[in-house]
């Protein structure tokens, strides 16, 4: 079986879409309006092993967080369909991805409990004109719809650019150990997830 599905999601806010490929080749194909945020998604799949194209446009002229919450929520939404029961997924996963002098730790639980724990406090300020800080949300957003908890540690880092970098690569490398299939039993002692 295929593990793929697209998701769409149309508000007054934001109108977005996302098609994933579980096993695939880190092929991203990303249309988002703000070049940074998209740069990060880019590299988040890339990382992942996924196949995936994200697209779509919001009220960003109001402020990036809509769009960037959404996005999540919608990536998020795909690719929990496309894991089906998740049987046989590692389920757990964990990556340490540096880039130059920063260093993030992202570790993950794909068992339909989302919650999230962000400590990334250098990662505040602007890139042009998008603010760093409402990356968190798209975590927020993703770990809801995907069924997963995500702790992110920023565990040192000074330039804006490769903190948030090392975080979407952490991420993307932690996922796709979580989502390599081992086995075939839904794995949990309760032998259902959530
Ligand atoms: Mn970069």
């Amino acid at each position: 079986m295929t593990r793929q599905a697209a998701h769409e999601r149309n508000t007054r806010e934001t109108q977005l879409s996302a098609e994933v490929r579980i096993d695939g080749d880190g092929r991203a194909t990303i249309d988002l309006p703000i070049p940074f945020f998209a740069h990060m998604i880019d590299a988040f799949v890339r990382y992942s092993g996924m196949d995936a194209t994200v697209r779509g446009t919001g009220d960003i002229e109001v402020d990036s967080h809509h769009l960037v919450e959404d996005c999540g929520l919608v990536l998020g939404a795909a690719v929990s369909e496309a894991l089906g029961t998740r049987a046989g997924i590692r389920r757990f996963g964990d990556a340490l991805a540096p880039l130059d002098e920063s260093l993030v730790r992202c570790a993950v639980d794909y068992g339909r409990r989302p919650h999230v724990v962000y400590s990334m406090d250098a990662l505040r300020g602007r890139i042009n004109d998008f603010d760093v800080s409402v990356l968190g949300e798209f975590v927020k957003g993703y770990a809801q719809t995907a069924g997963a908890t995500i702790h992110m540690d920023c565990l040192r880092g000074e330039n804006l650019h490769h903190i948030a970098e090392a975080a979407f690569k952490a991420l993307g490398l932690a996922t796709r150990e979580a989502l390599t299939v081992v086995g075939s039993t839904i794995p949990s002692t309760k032998g259902v997830l959530g």
